[in-house]
């Protein structure tokens, strides 16, 4: 399987959002609907799901990479790879409806995503009262901040599945492959070589 993975393109997709806003459930979501592979490793969860886009095959490596303190100094990592970041927002939660944008608005900020595709989930659909696509686009402000790169608002539910498979396929449709940016320099063995090695530490 691993010689094979390895003829394959391979692309880093970031999941990134505030904690409680469903990465973790999207991503068992996504990989229990398409999945074929995973890939356990320490501190943060990462899937290997394959795809086809531009009819070949690809591998999509999604990275939920949560807040956990200690891997946050290798965010910096991650970005560099990333042909694109979902960005996960409980659509619910009116409260942290500011904190949830400025973090994005921060994370797009560093020069590592400079053209990365953004992918905004507007998450929780299931709950009444959750934010419409609409209403999330102007609250974020999303066209001025995506400005310079293709990026997309998808309304979804991580538990109910609503909107999951569609979301994977748009994330499959805009994610740059390696070729298109030059930026992936590590296979993914490589990758998850590291991140054990640093969690002995
Ligand atoms: P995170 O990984 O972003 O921190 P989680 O978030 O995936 O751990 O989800 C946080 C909580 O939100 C979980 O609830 C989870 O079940 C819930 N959740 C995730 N997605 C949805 C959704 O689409 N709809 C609803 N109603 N709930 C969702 P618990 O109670 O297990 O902490
Ligand atoms: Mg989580």
């Amino acid at each position: 399987m691993g010689h094979l993975m390895s003829k394959q393109p391979q692309v880093q997709v970031l999941l990134l959002g505030l904690d409680n806003a469903g990465k973790s459930t999207l991503l068992y979501k996504m990989k229990h609907n398409v999945s074929v592979s995973t890939v356990p490793t320490i501190g943060f969860n990462v899937e290997m799901i394959n795809a086809r886009k531009n009819r070949k095959n690809i591998a999509v490596t999604m990275w939920d990479v949560g807040g956990q303190g200690k891997m946050r100094e290798h965010w910096h990592d991650y970005y560099q790879n990333a042909g694109a970041v979902v960005y996960v927002v409980d659509a619910s939660d009116v409260g942290r409806m500011e904190e949830a944008r400025s973090e994005l608005e921060k994370t797009l900020r560093s020069d590592h995503l400079r053209g990365c595709p953004v992918i905004l989930l507007a998450n929780k659909q299931d709950v009444s009262g959750a934010m419409t696509v609409t209403e999330m686009k102007e609250r974020f402000n999303i066209r001025k901040m995506c400005a310079g790169r293709d990026w997309l608002v998808q309304p979804c539910s991580a538990s109910t599945g609503f909107g999951v498979e569609e979301a994977f396929r748009r994330v499959v449709q805009m994610v740059k492959l390696p070729s298109e940016t030059g930026a992936v320099k590590d296979n993914i063995k490589d990758t998850v070589h590291n991140m054990r090695y640093t969690g002995k530490q």
